[in-house]
């Protein structure tokens, strides 16, 4: 059990292209437990592992709201079942203190395997399908700031680039 430290915008690794997982093993399994110590003491609803500095495709995260439904993600593939798009006010554990709103496709599918490797198939809509997605984009190296329009973008670069510096 342990809390890892988690990377912060804008720091270059968040922009690493993660890894499938070759085999999932013990080490694995000791990642994953990790990653849900550090998401829950956030507290969060979803980590990827290129926020804890590990550039493998996994990602773990629990959208109920009594905590109680941890999910884990390993070489997740989503495919779009409905183009259409919502907007949800999504934050970041790596963006800390900023929300704003995202346009995501509602209505995904995701074939990924479980902590045991074994692959399954699962349908998302709501927050759960717009998590998924964001939780990804994390593993292509992107962060839900590159939506935003670049004037936000800088502001929200220079306020954590200060907190960064204060802390250091
Ligand atoms: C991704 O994000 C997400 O700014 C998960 O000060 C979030 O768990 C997807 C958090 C919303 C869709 C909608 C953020 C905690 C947690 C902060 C998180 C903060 C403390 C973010
Ligand atoms: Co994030």
């Amino acid at each position: 059990m342990a809390v890892l430290d988690i990377l912060e915008f804008p720091d270059p690794r968040l922009r690493t292209l993660a890894e499938p997982v070759g085999a999932v093993t013990d080490a694995t399994r000791v990642l994953i437990d990790d990653m849900f110590d550090t998401m829950y003491a956030a507290p969060g609803i979803g980590l990827a592992a290129t926020q804890v500095d590990v550039h493998q495709r996994l990602l773990v995260m629990d959208v109920s709201e009594d905590k109680s439904e941890p999910q884990v993600f390993i070489n997740p593939e989503v495919s779009v079942l409905d183009p259409e798009q919502g907007e949800y006010d999504e934050g970041c554990l790596s963006v800390p203190g900023f929300y704003e709103t995202v346009s995501r496709p509602q209505r995904v599918s995701v074939n990924a395997l479980d902590r045991d490797g074994k692959p399954f198939t699962l349908e998302l809509e709501g927050l759960a399908a717009i998590c998924l997605q964001h939780e990804i984009d994390h593993l292509d190296g992107k962060l839900f700031v590159d939506y935003l329009s670049p004037l936000k973008r800088q502001r929200i670069r220079k306020k954590l680039e200060k907190d960064q510096r204060r802390r250091a």
